[in-house]
């Protein structure tokens, strides 16, 4: 196995830059371009002079060997410390390459610590998120993923479908004895059950991928009701504009900011219920597009006016989506015919915005608390917990239907595999792949 070299910590100006190497080589590479002789002693910092080609010191670094198996990547480990200037660490990183290292690929350090089963694909992930994590609650995440929680549960899942499994193919090869220790109903209620199980684990990917990648917070609402105003309240700076005239908003305005330790994109869209002018009906279903991907939508409903048609229609379009119903202009009387709302607001003297603010928060994510329930950690953990779902439930419906055991085992079977997919078990290349390309080189 090559020995691989690369900068573990950003390129740039800092204090320090690590190098790091993993393989058989990488001491005696590191040796062969130190000034002297060197010894060294397992997981003991020494100072080194390392050189170029004609013996000149390219800097003083602070070498860590960290004997394999009991390393990061289960290889031999050499880290240097050197200084935090990318001139610098790039020489370094140029004589340890011509002394027989090879630059590493992204991820690469990780996956030999897959490969030599210092960890499974769920810890690599989890480890991928503690690095990307946009706030504390993806930091808390992460870790419960790093422990092993995800996996504790799919080894559970993994155990429970396996004993079904094997229930149904003992009648299956033996349906004349009755070999069975429970009854067709009794095998269907565990898969229910499991079904129930994997959604739950599945459900929580929506809250921890907010988490983890942050949220994004789009304004909806009829013209003129205000939504470019409260979007400069919430993001704390005249961003949008704001006018009496309906129809100001046309193109998305967007705008990030930190809401108690979260990253949160707001969106503010076109009104709806303006004129017949097309850019603005263009700015309409691009807002419209948008916000059924937001995380949160924040409808916005004026109610100094009546509730109306547009209102009605923007209602029942988002009545599946996360959102908060918001009454602006409470600083007006109320119309009689005003829907009743949780969230009056007004944005002439930013009234109720702190306590919108903090509905916004609290619907976007739960306070950091270190749970030892499964917390998923990437879109694929995801997507294998809903197929493992929904092959329970085929699963349970061939069973207690016309198709019969024989189907049922079938969707059992690929429970399982899905399963295993979830630690790499059975995970191909291509999951790989797709996976450490997305580490950052030197992780
Ligand atoms: N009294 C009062 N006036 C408000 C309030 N919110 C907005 N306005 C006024 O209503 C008008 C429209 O406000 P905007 O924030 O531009 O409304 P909008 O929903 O973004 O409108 P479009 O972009 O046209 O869809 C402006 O003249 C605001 O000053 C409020 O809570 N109270
Ligand atoms: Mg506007």
């Amino acid at each position: 196995m090559d020995t691989i070299v690369a900068l573990s910590t950003p390129w740039g100006r800092s204090g320090v830059g690590v190098i790091r190497l993993s393989g058989q080589d990488a001491r005696q590479i590191v040796s062969s371009v130190c000034a002297g002789a060197s010894r060294w002693v397992d997981r003991r910092a020494s100072v080194r002079q390392i050189v170029d080609t004609s013996q000149a010191v390219i800097d003083d670094v602070l070498a860590v060997w960290m004997k394999g198996p009991k390393s990061y990547t289960g290889e031999d480990v050499v880290e240097l410390s050197g200084h935090g200037n990318p001139i610098v660490l790039s020489a370094l990183i140029d004589v340890l390459i011509a002394a027989g290292a090879r630059p590493a690929r992204p991820g690469e350090f990780t996956r030999r610590s897959l490969e030599n089963g210092r960890t499974d694909l769920l810890r690599a992930e989890g480890l991928a998120a503690l690095i990307m994590a946009k706030s504390m609650e993806g930091v808390f995440d992460a870790r419960a993923a790093m422990s092993g929680a995800v996996g504790d549960t799919a080894a559970h899942h993994r155990e429970v479908l396996l004993d079904l499994a094997a229930e149904l193919e003992a009648r299956l090869d033996h349906p004349d004895d009755d070999l069975s220790m429970q009854s067709d109903e009794q095998v269907a209620e565990k898969l229910t059950d499991l079904g129930v199980a994997a959604t739950a684990v599945a459900d929580s990917w929506h809250m921890s991928r907010v988490h983890q990648q942050g949220a994004s917070v789009a304004l909806v609402g009829p013209v003129n009701a205000g939504k470019s105003s409260l979007f400069n309240h919430l993001v704390g700076s005249q961003r949008a504009l704001v006018s009496e005239t309906p129809g100001t908003t046309r193109d998305v305005v967007e705008r990030g900011v930190l809401l108690d330790g979260m990253d949160v994109t707001f969106l503010d869209t076109a009104g709806e219920g303006g004129g017949k002018d097309p850019i603005e009906a263009a700015g309409v279903v691009l807002g419209r597009a948008l916000s059924a991907e937001a995380d949160l939508v924040i409808v916005v409903i004026p109610t100094h006016r009546p509730q109306d048609r547009v209102t009605d229609q923007i209602l029942e379009r988002s009545k599946h989506l996360p959102r908060l119903i918001v009454g602006s202009f409470s600083d007006c009387p109320r119309h009689p015919n005003a829907l009743a709302v949780a969230f009056p607001i007004s944005n002439v003297d930013a009234d109720g915005v702190d306590a919108l603010r903090a509905a916004i928060r609290s619907a976007i994510g739960s306070h950091p608390s270190q749970t030892e329930t499964a917390v998923l950690s990437s879109q694929r953990q995801h997507d294998l917990f809903r197929a493992v779902a929904r092959h329970c439930e085929g699963a349970g419906t061939a069973l207690m239907g016309a198709l019969g055991p024989a189907v049922a085992v079938t969707e059992l079977i690929m429970a399982i595999e899905r399963l295993g997919e979830l630690s790499g078990i059975d995970a191909r290349e291509a999951v790989l792949d797709r996976l450490f390309s997305r580490f950052c080189i030197g992780k």
